[in-house]
């Protein structure tokens, strides 16, 4: 049979590179859009065009755009990653972050019932390790006891009990992974990891005097996004549908993330102070470059995530050590290296064109 998947989150980090690897395996890739003023997906824009992806505008507070669209495209697996992804977002938007991950998923799964594909349509839903939240054992396991520390986690735990009870009840193939953090070169720039690779290559350009954080203390559980959408589709391929836990069994902390990255823009850091106090010292010039904001702390902060891949790794084949920390913080940081060495480029051929237009020198 035609391999036909649906994505929802298609333009996020996750999406497109779940969407690269399911073409490659000869998938026919069908994606969610929403309208936005801007057209430029940038994530995905090397794919549309290609003959096996298609877009779809739909949106997951639109139960009828939803049902409308799987009744069109009959897909042989979802994979909602659709979410208001960002956790501190979610204390400023609680009841859109619930409505889009709790009640979106609840969307979902109904759009399936509707169109009568229960037996034919597989579900991928992307749960997180934010469910452990105030964590009540290290490290996290499918058996861990839940402890959601912000909205954005409650939301996801009704996404997780719903697609639970649709199993049980309807006896349908939908399944959660627990997806501990992943991170990547396309990683929104506001989280932490890409906040820091960001400001790294800024400030070793001289473009950006200061990075503020917020908690340099919390420990993540950091893993690589191109790895992680394999296991996805692993958890699909399954013969039962079941529910695992991602992730790398290493954690680091945020300053060991920001020291490794700005080793890698070529400026080693000495930490002195603590909390609020602590700074970031540039070894070889003495400047601050590094420094904490209380604007980036939350109402309630999930600090110690430590994920176990054991049942990953022996029920699905799957590598949980393929990308090291340490290759994650270079690659993202190289690129973004690149990234701000081309925008310098590009703004001093706009100021010389805008100096030759003046002086007549070009028309
Ligand atoms: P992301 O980059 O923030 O992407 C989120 C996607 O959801 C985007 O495509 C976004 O569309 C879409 N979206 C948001 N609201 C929508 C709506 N109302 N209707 C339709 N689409 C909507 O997130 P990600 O890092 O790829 O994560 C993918 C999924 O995994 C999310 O569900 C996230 O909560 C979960 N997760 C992520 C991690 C992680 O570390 N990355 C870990 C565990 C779980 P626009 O482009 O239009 O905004
Ligand atoms: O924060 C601390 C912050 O925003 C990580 C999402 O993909 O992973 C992600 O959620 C830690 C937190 O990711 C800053 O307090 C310090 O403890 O990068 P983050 P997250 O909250 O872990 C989970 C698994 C998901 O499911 C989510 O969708 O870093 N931190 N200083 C900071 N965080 C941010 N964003 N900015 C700071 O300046």
């Amino acid at each position: 049979m035609n391999k036909k998947a649906l994505i929802t989150g298609v333009t996020g980090q996750d999406g497109s590179f779940l969407s690269e690897f399911l073409l490659a395996k000869g998938y026919e890739v069908h994606g969610i859009i929403r309208r936005s003023s801007v057209d430029f997906r940038e994530r995905i824009a090397h794919l549309e065009g290609k003959p096996n992806f298609h877009l779809h505008y739909a949106d997951m507070g639109d139960s009828m755009s939803l049902v409308k669209l799987v009744g069109k495209v009959q897909p042989t697996e979802i994979y909602n990653l659709a979410a208001q992804s960002h956790v501190q977002v979610s204390f400023d938007a609680p009841e859109f972050t619930a409505d889009v991950d709790a009640v979106g998923v609840l969307r979902i799964l109904e759009a399936v019932r509707t169109n009568h594909l229960e037996k034919s349509c597989k579900i991928y839903q992307a749960s997180t390790s934010e469910l452990y939240g105030k964590v009540e054992e290290i490290p996290q396991n499918e058996q861990t006891p839940f402890h959601p520390y912000s909205p954005y986690a409650v939301a996801k735990l009704y996404g997780y009990w719903i697609v639970k009870e649709y199993r049980e009840a309807y006896d349908m193939f939908c399944c959660s992974g627990i997806l501990f953090n992943h991170e990547s070169e396309r990683r929104g720039e506001t989280f932490v990891t890409r906040k820091i690779t960001l400001a790294a290559a800024r400030i070793a350009q001289g473009n950006q005097d200061c990075l503020y954080l917020g908690n340099l203390d919390s420990k993540r559980d950091w893993g690589y996004a191109k790895d992680y959408v394999e296991c996805m589709w692993l958890i699909l391929q399954h013969p039962t549908p079941e529910d695992f836990v991602i992730a790398t069994g290493v954690q680091h902390t945020v300053r060991e993330f920001a020291t490794l990255a700005f080793h890698y823009a070529g400026i080693e850091l000495r930490w002195e102070g603590e909390g609020i106090n602590e700074i970031g010292i540039d070894v070889k010039t003495g400047r601050t470059v590094v420094a904490v904001s209380e604007d980036f702390y939350r109402p309630t902060d999930v600090v110690n995530l430590l994920g176990d891949p054991t049942k990953a790794k022996t029920e699905l084949g799957w590598n949980p050590s393929k990308t090291s920390f340490e290759e994650l913080v270079r690659l993202m940081t190289e690129h973004d290296m690149a990234k701000v060495a081309g925008e310098g480029v590009a703004a001093k051929v706009r100021m010389n064109l805008a100096e030759y237009l003046e002086k007549g020198i070009v028309k």
